[in-house]
């Protein structure tokens, strides 16, 4: 660096865009469900977290320098801090398993703590703003960035390397970072609720499941009608929870599309007792199923009986339980939050 300019602008900025990338493919990784998508964004992901890491010892040097200066550190301190508690069990879940201590899971505390250093990150870039110059699209920079590219990585396939070798559980996650737990055995699967809701107690004998379709016309199934339907079908599919478990199970049920026909476009809104929701292509009439049974018996109470949907190759949170309406709306299916906020 030239004497007199900043030095410890560009790791900075390096640093900037890989918090960016960290975020964004992080959320990316809650969005996608299926290989290789989901590998190549848990990768990109993965290696971005870990450039940060490959910068800290630059990093650290520019922190000092900071912290010797007569004005305030907090947000900057603060930040550092949640991204450690970040960085530190985002590792440890990939590396040691789905660690758990009461409900609270390694990754549970990663997205937190990410989500949490938003503000402070955003603060502390604003107050120590720095500006790219002519000379940041160099050769050289171009060179020095690919240069941070490759190392982060070989960093994570070290990692990777590691876990193999040392036969550690994160050799056994899959490719969104989930790991098995309860294949063929629904009573070994977690019950988990994306935030708020809980379990609700539902009568059968009241039970009705509101089923509208484009022209608007309302059906009203009971679990009954539901249960002895002809077109019922058996399907194995994986259950892949963003709090970093999955689970593989034979859910049977029947099609949106046997249900609702194929509905020519709009979207389909399935709704929970609880008040969660979510939206889906109409086009995913043909493969999402209500179902009313796993594994050959009906669906517990926390699994989202008596119907929850089953949506193959969707994450956890698109699987709405405790089902009482499907409806063809005309909006488009991504009217809606991309995660839920209840
Ligand atoms: C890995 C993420 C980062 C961490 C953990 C971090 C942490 C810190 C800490 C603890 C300080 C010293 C206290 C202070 O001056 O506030 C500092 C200083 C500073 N940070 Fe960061 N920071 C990060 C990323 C960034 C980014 C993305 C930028 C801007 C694009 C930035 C710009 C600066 C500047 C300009 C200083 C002052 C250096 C000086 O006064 O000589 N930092 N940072
Ligand atoms: C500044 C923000 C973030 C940083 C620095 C970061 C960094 C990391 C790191 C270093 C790992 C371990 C990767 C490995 O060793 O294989 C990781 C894993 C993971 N992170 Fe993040 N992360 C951030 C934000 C997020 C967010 C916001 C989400 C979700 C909304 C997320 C979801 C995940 C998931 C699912 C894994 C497991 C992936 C796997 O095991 O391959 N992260 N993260
Ligand atoms: N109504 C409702 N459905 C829901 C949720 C919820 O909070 N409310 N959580 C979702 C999430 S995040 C997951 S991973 C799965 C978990 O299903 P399980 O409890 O049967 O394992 O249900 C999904 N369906
Ligand atoms: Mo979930």
């Amino acid at each position: 660096m030239v004497a007199g300019r900043r030095p410890g602008r560009r790791t900075n900025i390096a640093l900037l865009v890989l918090l960016v990338g960290c975020f964004v493919s992080g959320c990316a990784a809650f969005g996608v469900g299926r290989a290789p998508e989901s590998r190549l964004v848990t990768i990109a992901h993965g290696a971005a977290g870990l450039g940060i890491l490959v910068l800290a010892p630059w990093k650290t040097v520019i922190a000092r320098r900071g912290l010797r200066r007569p004005r305030g550190h907090t947000v900057g301190i603060v930040f550092a801090v949640a991204l450690a508690v970040s960085l530190l069990a985002g590792l440890a879940h990939s590396t040691f398993g789905r660690l758990e201590v009461g409900t609270v899971t390694a990754l549970t505390v990663h997205v937190a703590a990410a989500v949490a250093a938003v503000p402070f990150a955003v603060s502390h870039v604003a107050r120590r703003r720095q500006r790219l110059r002519p000379g940041d699209v160099s050769r050289r920079v171009v060179l020095r960035a690919a240069g941070l590219g490759a190392v982060a990585a070989l960093a994570y396939a070290a990692q990777d390397a590691i876990t193999l070798v040392a036969d550690l559980p994160g050799a056994r996650r899959r490719e969104t970072g989930s790991y098995q737990v309860g294949s063929g055995r629904p009573a070994g699967m977690p019950v988990t609720q994306w935030f708020t809701n809980r379990v609700p107690r539902i009568d059968l004998a009241t039970y009705r499941l509101e089923v509208s379709g484009s022209d608007g016309r309302a059906l009203h199934l009971t679990h009954g009608d539901l249960v002895a339907m002809d077109s019922v079908v058996d399907e194995s599919a994986v259950l892949d929870c963003t709090g970093g478990w999955w689970a593989e199970q034979v859910w049977r049920g029947v099609r949106l599309a046997t249900l609702l026909g194929m509905p020519q476009q709009g979207s389909i809104t399935v709704h929970s007792v609880t008040g969660y929701t979510r939206r889906f292509p109409a086009e995913e009439a043909a493969v999402l199923l209500l179902a009313t049974h796993v594994g050959g018996a009906p669906l517990s109470p926390g699994h989202g009986g008596p119907v929850r949907l089953v949506a193959p190759g969707r994450r956890g949170f698109w699987w709405v339980k405790w089902v009482d309406q499907v409806s063809v709306e005309p909006s488009p299916s991504w009217v809606q939050p991309p995660f839920p906020l209840q």
